[in-house]
């Protein structure tokens, strides 16, 4: 039985899920004695460094938790629960102290590089561990954190990993185990670290494999547009500039959760499902869209996005929910991240009305509950011609592709609804409104581009990108391997998405990471994730 200390604002269902399929239970602390009384403890922590420790406190469990660490029973940590066992955390400057098991603090980044650092990264392994066993010490491990762990004594560090600075990316003191990156989110490599932690063998992993410096991943990210068909089944469907009907029927292009597992095990870095009516119906009355989650998220173990329908909602009794509480019950049905389309569009507008954060907003109050790498806020934008800048009041770019009348200039226009109706807003404010008020990624479709395999809008994705300091995945146009590259080489874009040549089956995942290897940096499967 392996026990696991929820403290209540983070999601733990990946940690629970991967666990799990390694054949073990799960024990959910529920108060102080089942931290006395447990084996082995999984610390999985999310959200802010502040809160977590009041909310261990108020619970009274860090005296226990202290006892636990020195009583050296295996212990394992995971991103806020690495944080948990240092002293203190520029995250919350006051008071509050940490668990003070690893002398050290920890400190926020402060490089030239986007913050969160999101995605797959390295590990350069310092001193032999059997977590690592039967791992080559190459393999990439999923990260998403804008604070690291500074120990005092270089002997904890049990790994270290390079983003702008080198920081411990790991730390060992005896049977005490804590990891900046996600194990079980980080595929195949990661439930081998976990199953070693889990079910120890014997042996320790000797250094084998010596990096000089680990790099981040580009990552690949497969998207499924969800929707009933008109026959009310849950389909995988894909549109021509979000026009999705074909011959009058909804384009079915497969099972979302068949689909998102072939992937996974094709080797994408991420899945993102869109609930693409969303913005209509109510998510939390869609049981089949919170079942694909579920299912889902058993067995996929990169992590998942889920978007669509993310807002204030009052049902047909009058009961209300908040955002927060739909975003809550997509965590607990195996989201990692949420992502909001037309209720970003709608806080911004209203922030730009009277330039205040007034902290209800479903981007801040999710970013508050769940941190800033949480919450992905989905564009759809498209271009609007104009011949001069000055014939707008919104953020204008000079386009290669120039306009139907000769225009050398366009805004792209932020719509809402499923690209239904455009509104006063440029996609460039939108992204920069959305990063202040607490957003953690962007996620950049472009209607003109969507379906159209001719490519992703360059300009657009390097106009968005270099005004903010947030990841920007890359959307829409995807047709052939080279556009990858492209998007890659021409912009600073972290990841780049696609659908419907993935869903057609035209080109295939491991396609364009081959294509990429020796180009660009990304996370390459040596062996098949089935293998985990
Ligand atoms: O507004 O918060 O309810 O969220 C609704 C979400 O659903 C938004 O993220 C919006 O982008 C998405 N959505 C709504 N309608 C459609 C549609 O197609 N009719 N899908 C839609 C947008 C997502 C794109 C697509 C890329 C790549 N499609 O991400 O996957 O363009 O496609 P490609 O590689 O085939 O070119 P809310």
């Amino acid at each position: 039985m392996i026990t696991l200390l929820d403290y209540g604002a983070g999601n733990v269902r990946s940690v629970i899920n991967a666990i799990e399929s390694l054949g073990q239970k799960v024990k959910v602390v529920s108060g102080i004695d089942d931290l006395l009384s447990a084996e082995k403890l999984v610390f999985p922590g999310v959200g802010n460094f502040g809160s977590m420790m009041r909310i261990l406190n108020d619970k009274n469990y860090v005296d226990a938790l202290k006892d636990y660490l020195l009583s050296d029973r295996p212990f394992l940590g995971i991103c806020l629960g690495l944080h948990a066992l240092f002293e203190k955390s520029e995250e919350a400057p006051d008071t509050t102290k940490g668990l003070g098991f690893v002398p050290g603090h920890v400190k926020k980044f402060d490089i030239n590089l986007s913050v969160p650092h999101i995605g797959w990264n390295g590990v350069n392994i310092k001193k032999p561990s059997r977590i690592f066993n039967g791992l080559r010490g190459d393999e990439k491990f999923y990260f998403v954190h804008s604070f690291y762990v500074v120990p005092d004594d270089e002997s904890d560090v049990l790994t270290t990993t390079n983003y702008g600075v080198e920081f411990a990316s790991g730390i060992q003191k005896g049977n005490i185990t804590a990891t900046q990156f996600h194990p079980e989110k980080s595929g195949a490599a990661g439930i081998n670290l976990l199953k070693n932690f889990l079910e120890p063998g014997s042996g320790t992993k000797a250094i084998t494999h010596v990096l000089t410096e680990t790099r981040l991943s580009k990552r690949i990210v497969a998207c499924l547009d969800v929707r009933s068909n008109d026959r009310g089944d849950l389909v995988v469907t894909k549109g021509d500039q979000y026009d999705v009907r074909e011959n009058g029927n909804v384009r079915n292009l497969g099972k979302p959760v068949e689909l998102a597992r072939t992937y996974y095990e094709q080797g994408a870095d991420e899945i993102t499902f869109l609930n693409i009516t969303g913005f209509r119906d109510f998510p939390l009355e869609d049981i089949p869209m919170m079942d694909v989650l579920k299912q889902t998220s058993k067995n996929v173990f990169v992590p998942l996005t889920i978007g669509g329908g993310i807002r204030d909602y009052t049902d047909k009794h009058g009961r209300k929910y908040t955002a927060l509480e739909v975003a809550t019950e997509y965590f607990r049905s195996g989201a990692d991240k949420i992502s909001i389309g037309s209720d970003a569009v709608l806080i911004a507008e209203a922030y730009l009305r009277t330039g205040k954060k007034t902290g209800n907003s479903s981007i801040e109050q999710i970013s508050k509950v769940y941190g800033a790498q949480a919450i992905v806020i989905s564009i759809d934008p498209k271009r609007v011609y104009v011949s001069s800048p000055d014939q707008t009041t919104h953020q204008v770019i000079k386009t290669e592709k120039k306009g139907p009348l000769g225009e050398e200039y366009c805004w792209y226009q932020c719509t809402i609804k499923g690209g239904r109706e455009g509104r006063d807003l440029d996609a460039i404010t939108l992204a920069q409104v959305c990063e202040t008020l607490g957003a953690g990624e962007i996620l950049l479709n472009c209607i003109d581009k969507d379906g159209t395999d001719s490519g992703y809008d360059i300009e657009l994705i390097n106009a968005v990108k270099n005004s903010v300091t947030i990841p920007v995945i890359a959307s829409s146009g995807a047709g052939c391997v080279e556009h990858f590259y492209e998007v890659f080489r021409k912009t600073k874009a972290e990841s780049a998405l696609a659908a419907g040549i993935f869903h057609r089956k035209e080109v295939s995942i491991p396609e364009v990471k081959n294509y990429l290897s020796h180009k660009v940096e990304t996370r390459l499967l040596k062996n098949n994730q089935k293998k985990a």
